[in-house]
């Protein structure tokens, strides 16, 4: 009833074409107005004149969290679109400043607004894929679309109501002959990436409004993420030969992977009036790139107000393992902040160790225990990759790709960054006391069969290339008012189901959570993978809960339900018809609404690493614990963006499972259990506990997927 709650035909109007300036032809393309010129008289004056902080950074270039001015400029902007009461008025401030300021900024916090202010939350925020093509689409596919439009400008007998339709295939931004190149349809995929970018949207730095209180355990939820990333990539690795990802640990050594990442800028910054910037040379339109073994610079460009040296990333570095190892950290006022997982976190008010060291690493200056101490590592090393070409902006390049979270998945170098980053946080977790069975245990709870099942073929998953289409015209102007779209080839695997047999012997029905992992179990060497190697490649594919009524109880899940992936973000086109899978909003039940609204969540298609032709092996590791004891107490009722919890959260609630994230891999398993075979406990030694079960699987890559 509420208008503001139903996805409704002109939000999503100030998101169309961020780059350009108010577009010629533009209402009759999409039925509206232009977004530039909406009272345009009265609304130009708003916000009055920019800070400095905004209008250093120009149009056509990058806009980066992981540079703390930009984050002030992002609250410089949030800030004032945070003075809207009505959409209306959220339009107008938005339209009036969407041409003079940076169009990543732009988009990142309106984004921001709509997903966080609770006013605005029936305004859905279209897909970044959408918004922002040419981040996911190299040059050349858009050149070639270009070009498809020009000929068919010029051609009289054209439908102009066909869209044109250019295919992306497996064209990457490097040749297969490259090793790295292998994974590069997983580092470039769409999902991935988008899945990122609205992961920092809903996590950012810095960022809050007024009101608000931080994400809960935002810290922990930043290690996991990253850890599980990091996981399902040597995963996917594994599968094409390649051997798992190697840490960046020496900042001082050449980086031996270059990257080029063919993505451009769509519209550099064309405005005569618009104010040069020192140190950014206005003609660079291209991502910057990197040679193979590039070394780390220290970062001194003249537009920054904070200049970062590679020295002072190895002096947080230190200061964030001292405080590791010691079990505190110290504060601003010089007291020591504990650091254990051992605390409960129920009511809201401790912190987990793991919790602290995200909110010092990542680094969040509202949240770290110390930012002037601890530093902001995380963030300042996306910053002296992305710049290791040019890093006094003298040669007046443009960042890489690892300074935008929608781009930064790309590179190999990402994963490296972010396995050392998780090689800190292990430092953390092998600190704390190993798991007892005690811990792990659930009397009452047996497992006693597992499986999975693809259609009838029973233990195996199938994975393959399919395709799909995206609109292009909403975010590059093509000049023509046709719809053009991109129809991509990507990873995907037929939808399959859990089945697990439980018997429930407590007398009476049990609320258990259920959680799903996955894991290859051959190491490279051929040998059945020990736990302590196999720990950290465990990726989360469920957790649900359910209750199991007393006795045996078959448990069938299906894979679309994944607490850990979303199937898509939504389009222009679902959003302005309110219609998604032929289904409007309206003939949906209630809570389904919801599902995808928030564009976090890891992309469905990429649930599962793609395997070997041969058929791959891979265990399924199932585990039930008590949900009354784990589960976060709090307010029930609606929850939004809820359906990719693991690795999203909840929005406006707090974490659904209070157990430390990845648990039980986050620590290494009980003493009891690691005997006789000490040095080469399995997994299959860990699961004869009653509660959990472990089964081995076959991941076949069977090349394209077929329709059906
Ligand atoms: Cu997601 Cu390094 O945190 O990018």
């Amino acid at each position: 009833s509420d208008p503001l709650y139903m996805p409704r035909a002109g939000n999503t109007i100030v998101f169309n074409l961020p780059s350009a300036d108010v577009p010629s032809g533009f209402a009759p393309r999409f039925g509206g107005e232009p977004p530039g010129v909406i009272n345009v008289e009265t609304d130009r004056n708003l916000p009055g004149t920019l800070p400095n902080l905004v209008t250093r950074i120009p149009r056509g270039s990058p806009f980066s969290l992981n540079i703390r001015e930009h984050r002030q400029a992002a609250q410089v902007i949030i800030d004032m679109l945070q003075k809207a009461t009505t959409v209306d008025q959220l339009r107008n401030i938005a339209a009036s400043i969407r041409e003079e300021i940076n169009e990543t900024l732009f988009v990142y916090a309106l984004s921001f607004i709509l997903t966080r202010n609770k006013l605005f939350r029936g305004l859905r925020v279209p897909s970044i894929l959408e918004t922002f093509p040419s981040r996911f689409i190299p040059s050349n596919i858009i050149d070639r679309a270009r070009s498809m439009v020009n000929r068919e400008n010029s051609n009289r007998n054209s439908d102009e109501s066909q869209a044109l339709v250019i295919n992306h295939d497996q064209d990457f931004s490097g040749l297969r002959s490259r090793l790295e190149n292998r994974v590069a349809y997983w580092r470039e995929d769409f999902g991935l990436n988008a899945h990122h970018w609205h992961w920092h949207l809903v996590f950012p730095s810095d960022l809050l409004l007024p009101t608000e209180t931080p994400p809960d355990r935002k810290g922990e939820i930043f290690y996991y993420m990253h850890q599980q990333i990091v996981a399902r990539y040597d995963m996917e690795r594994m599968s094409v030969g390649l051997p798992r990802v190697v840490k960046l640990d020496n900042l001082r050594e050449p980086v031996p992977d270059g990257y080029f990442s063919k993505l451009r800028f769509d519209n550099a910054d064309t405005n005569p009036n618009r104010i040069m910037v020192p140190g950014l040379n206005p003609n660079a339109t291209l991502w910057g790139t990197r040679q193979d073994n590039t070394l780390l610079g220290n970062y001194t460009r003249l537009n920054t107000f904070f200049p970062v040296d590679v020295a002072e990333l190895e002096l947080w570095r230190d200061r964030l393992l001292d405080g590791i190892h010691q079990g505190f950290f110290i504060n601003a006022q010089g007291t020591r902040v504990p650091l254990s997982d051992d605390v409960d976190i129920t009511d809201g008010r401790q912190k987990r160790g793991i919790d602290i060291i995200g909110d010092a690493f990542e680094a969040d200056q509202f949240l770290s225990p110390n930012y002037g101490y601890y530093g902001d590592m995380h963030n300042f090393g996306h910053v002296l990759i992305a710049s290791a070409h040019d890093p006094d902006g003298t040669h007046g390049e443009n960042l890489g790709v690892m300074s935008d979270s929608a781009t930064a998945m790309r590179d190999p170098i990402f994963y490296r960054w972010h396995k050392h980053i998780d090689w800190i946080f292990q430092q953390y977790k092998a600190r704390m006391p190993v798991y007892t069975v005690a811990d792990l245990q659930l009397e009452g709870v047996s497992i006693t069969r597992l499986g999975v099942a693809t259609g009838n073929v029973a233990d195996e998953l199938h994975t393959g290339w399919t395709r799909r289409e995206f609109e292009a015209s909403r975010g590059i102007d093509f000049g023509t008012a046709r719809s053009v779209r991109i129809d991509m080839q990507h990873l995907d695997h037929k939808p399959f189901d859990y089945h697990i047999l439980a018997n429930n012997s407590t007398g009476g029905p049990k609320q258990v959570y259920v959680r799903i992992f996955l894991a290859p179990k051959i190491n490279p060497s051929g040998m059945e993978m020990p736990l302590l190697e196999q720990r950290l490649l465990w990726a989360e594919m469920d957790k649900f809960v359910f209750t199991l009524k007393p006795g045996a109880n078959h448990i069938k899940r299906p894979s679309s339900q994944s607490s850990v992936a979303i199937t898509g973000e939504l389009t222009f086109r679902e959003l302005e018809t309110g219609i998604r899978g032929g289904i409007p909003a309206s003939e949906r039940p209630p809570g389904e609404l919801e599902e995808d609204f928030c564009g976090c969540g890891w992309p469905q298609h990429l649930l599962v690493p793609r395997g070997r032709p041969e058929g791959m092996d891979f265990q399924i590791f199932v585990m039930m614990t008590d949900y009354e004891e784990d589960r976060m107490p709090g307010p029930s009722g609606a929850r939004q963006c809820a359906s990719a919890s693991s690795y999203c959260g909840v929005l406006d609630s707090r974490y659904p499972d209070k157990r430390p994230m990845g648990f039980p891999f986050d620590r290494l398993p009980p003493r009891e259990l690691r005997t006789p075979r000490e040095q080469v406990i399995t997994i299959s030694d860990l699961a004869i506990l009653d509660n959990m079960f472990v089964h081995d699987i076959k991941i076949r890559f069977l090349g394209e997927l077929s329709e059906e």
